[in-house]
């Protein structure tokens, strides 16, 4: 049980002094989205790559080691090695179904509930956003809209408060949930009700305003591990070769002034195609 209660602390210390939703970060990362339980993948990124990394959620559901990936990327981010954003899968909506519970139950038995909902808490208490350099902005899934359907500003989302659970504020549910379409304004999501697709004239007014250039981010499952929208203003990641996912090739961005793409397995820059329609 010496296990259960290390992981139990980890879970505590990250949320001790929680992070601000939107983080501010200067220097050079190494961005890895999704993983979903892909822990080889993880290790040969924690092998070839020199932190710090900037982990764009969705640890946990679907592949076999959910436990073991957010277990690491947390100890990586309570040790100042990497920030660990939250993704839509670090939320119960999700692992009740995903796979995550189901895992956490089978690794370490009749505790799993209490262990759940300390991950519950320290979910809750991720950041959604990060700002690189001033000019990066790295997400899990999109630019959040407000009732007047233009994206809100960085200032909202720094002033989102109440039950972050799920969570309820519209734009951070968003944040978590929103993905570019190859449109000019938005449309509403094949994901579900309060998601939606935003286009190129979103994503043009969100970087006019911040005086930012891209947002680098996961969410969107692309074969080929990347991808471009927007003229370069929205870069997708994808880094999971787990479950749902084995033919991949995973992607990593390095994260300066500038978002670059490589290829995990060769570490060759990689040429991600533009605007597909990932729907
Ligand atoms: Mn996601």
């Amino acid at each position: 049980m010496a296990k259960v209660e290390q992981l139990v602390n980890l879970l505590v210390k990250v949320r001790e002094r929680p992070p601000p939703l939107v983080l501010s970060l200067e220097g050079r990362y190494v961005a890895v989205g999704d993983l979903h339980g892909d822990m080889h993948t993880l290790e040969k990124v924690l092998e070839e790559w020199e932190p710090p990394y900037l982990f764009l959620g969705d640890y946990v559901d679907r592949g076999d080691h959910g436990l073991e990936v957010v277990e690491q990327v947390l100890q990586l981010f309570v040790e100042g090695k990497a920030v660990a954003l939250r993704g839509n899968h670090e939320s119960p909506i999700m692992n009740m179904d995903g796979g995550f519970l189901d895992e956490l139950c089978e690794k370490i038995g009749r505790k799993c509930g209490a262990v759940y909902r300390e991950f519950e808490k320290t979910f809750a208490s991720l950041p959604l956003i990060a700002v690189v350099n001033k000019k990066i902005i790295a997400l899990h899934g999109g630019i959040p809209l407000k009732d007047d359907m233009t994206p809100a500003a960085l200032e909202e989302v720094e002033k989102i408060s109440g039950d972050m659970t799920t969570p309820r504020d519209p734009l951070a549910f968003q944040i978590l949930w929103n993905d570019p379409c190859p449109c000019e304004k938005y449309a509403p999501s094949p994901r579900g009700p309060g998601i939606w697709l935003f286009g190129y004239e979103i994503t043009k007014a969100f970087h006019t305003r911040h005086g930012t250039r891209t947002i680098v981010r996961g969410h969107t499952y692309v074969p080929t591990g990347c991808a471009v929208h927007h003229d370069g203003g929205v870069i997708t990641v994808f880094t999971s070769n787990a479950g749902p996912y084995k033919k991949t090739k995973p992607k990593i961005a390095l994260v300066k002034e500038e978002v670059e793409v490589y290829d995990l397995a060769t570490k060759n820059s990689a040429k991600c195609p533009q605007d597909v329609d990932i729907f």
